[in-house]
């Protein structure tokens, strides 16, 4: 089943760039996924091709109209068919792990981007289903949200990944039906959500300007290797993500995990 992606901006070239290198390109070749652009400009009336106007009550910047928007929306699903609508924006609800797993089961996404001050909040309030922000601090514009967005949740899907090997044996869990596993962020750990950093990885040289290895890699067994994996993962998890930790009781296989 093919992913589509549908974005709404007056800036395709952002997103045409972007999905045009890389594994993006290579999923979009071989149609496991398809990211159409529109831009809102093409749906304006006016000679000047407006897309924004003044704030009603004042204040600084410009608000995206609503008109060209709605009809960019309706244009593309009487042509193309219905969406799952997503705003992106900055007061939205955070785009995450689990966000994205949700999102890889849609079969297509409208990703809505707003530049200046927003769009007129109207669209958000009869014409989306869900806002997102990928986090605490402003861009210029939702395009590099959308791109984040879009490899995010392609990745998971199955035949998106470049070696579903290298991901695959590193999993904690199995994977969900057409879901690729994780590698950064697994399911199944004893943190919230599942969600665990990843161990560190090394590769050759075995030493690097005076510095090593640890030596466990190096001594072929790989149920050590494992063991060692999974607790410097436990550690790195506890030590940089505070707000993964697990709240007490915590679970009884912790102790076994961080043990050496
Ligand atoms: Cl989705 N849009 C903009 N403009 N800024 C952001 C964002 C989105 N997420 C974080 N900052």
């Amino acid at each position: 089943p093919r992913l589509e992606f549908e974005v709404f901006t007056i800036f395709p070239e952002i997103i045409e760039a972007f999905v045009g290198a890389g594994l993006m390109a290579k999923a979009q070749e071989r149609d496991l996924v398809r990211v159409h652009t529109t831009n809102f400009r093409d749906f304006t009336s006016d000679k000047h091709r407006t897309v924004d106007d003044t704030p009603f009550g004042g204040g600084a910047g410009m608000v995206i109209k609503p008109e060209p928007v709605v009809a960019a929306l309706e244009s593309v699903e009487a042509e193309r068919g219905p969406m799952h609508r997503v705003l992106l924006t900055p007061s939205g609800p955070r785009f995450d792990q689990r966000a994205a797993e949700r999102l890889a089961r849609k079969p297509r996404i409208a990703l809505l981007c707003g530049r200046y001050e927003g769009i007129d909040d109207r669209v958000r309030e009869g014409w989306v289903d869900e806002c997102l922000s990928i986090g605490d601090f402003v861009l210029n514009g939702g395009e590099v949200a959308a791109a984040v967005l879009i490899e995010a949740v392609a990745r998971l899907r199955a035949g998106v990944l470049g070696n579903p090997d290298s991901i695959a044996h590193e999993s904690f869990a199995a994977p969900e039906p057409e879901l690729e596993s994780e590698s950064e962020l697994g399911p199944a750990s004893p943190f919230l959500g599942g969600q665990v950093l990843e161990h560190p990885h090394y590769t050759r040289p075995p030493s690097f300007r005076d510095r090593g290895v640890p030596p466990v890699l190096l001594a072929g067994d790989h149920g050590k290797i494992e063991a060692w994996r999974r607790r410097l993962a436990c550690l790195r998890t506890w030590a940089l993500r505070p707000q993964l930790r697990p709240k007490p009781p915590l679970p009884p296989e912790l102790p076994r995990l961080l043990a050496a």
